[in-house]
């Protein structure tokens, strides 16, 4: 599921600073997380307007409690998946010294991005301030490509396919340095072959920012 170009690259991949990891979630565990994360937005219309926005396409809430126990348990899976991610299992035992959970070590909500159809998410870098070293991501409804590109190396860049229900992790240098991106359907090619692009809800995890004082 990953193509890519450059040295630096090369190096995120082997160091698995992007992953995919397939079939995260079941079709059946598919269902319930759109059910509910739709119920969220009902009556909420997609946003196009900001002409300068990141995200086109789009609506978007922070969720930290699930009603149904097949939704809890799958959202506790991407977190452990996170935190796996970022290294956090190594400083929970720390963590839990101070009598907070390691979970402590998470944003406390999952971010819910629903995408149109013909909605895309230009490239960007997470702001440092509001996300830690580690973004993991749940994609439903839709297969997609998520283009990263180095922010001063053009040539440097990786190409991740996230087929339906995929989980992908983003880390360390790959998520500090490397812009990236969802790309819309008229752009969406993997090894040459187009990937059609759909209404796709995403569920994004993430670690807290270090304190910078
Ligand atoms: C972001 O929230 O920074 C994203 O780029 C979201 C990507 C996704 O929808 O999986």
């Amino acid at each position: 599921c990953i193509q890519y170009s450059g040295e630096g690259a090369r190096l995120a991949v082997i160091n698995e600073g992007v992953l995919v990891k397939e079939n995260f979630v079941s079709e059946r565990e598919e269902e319930e997380l759109v059910k509910e994360a739709r119920s969220s937005f009902r009556r909420v219309k997609y946003e196009y307007d900001h002409w300068d926005g990141v995200i086109k396409g789009y609506r978007e809430t922070e969720k930290s409690q699930w009603r149904s126990q097949s939704n809890q348990s799958v959202i506790k899976r991407l977190e452990k998946a996170t935190l796996e991610a970022s290294g956090g299992e190594v400083t929970a035992p720390a963590a839990m010294m101070n009598n907070s959970p390691p979970n402590s070590l998470l944003l406390s909500s999952v971010h819910v991005l629903d995408l149109a159809k013909d909605g895309y998410i230009n490239p960007h870098i997470d702001n440092v301030k509001f996300c830690g070293t580690t973004i993991a991501g749940i994609s439903l409804l839709s297969d997609s490509v998520m283009k990263l590109v180095h922010q001063e190396r053009k040539d440097d860049w990786i190409l991740m396919l996230l087929p339906q229900r995929s989980l992908y992790i983003l880390r360390d240098l790959a998520r500090y340095e490397y812009e990236h991106q969802i790309l819309p359907d008229s752009l969406s090619y993997f090894n040459n072959e187009h990937i059609q692009r759909d209404n796709r809800i995403s569920i994004i995890a993430r670690t807290k920012p270090f304190k910078t004082t």
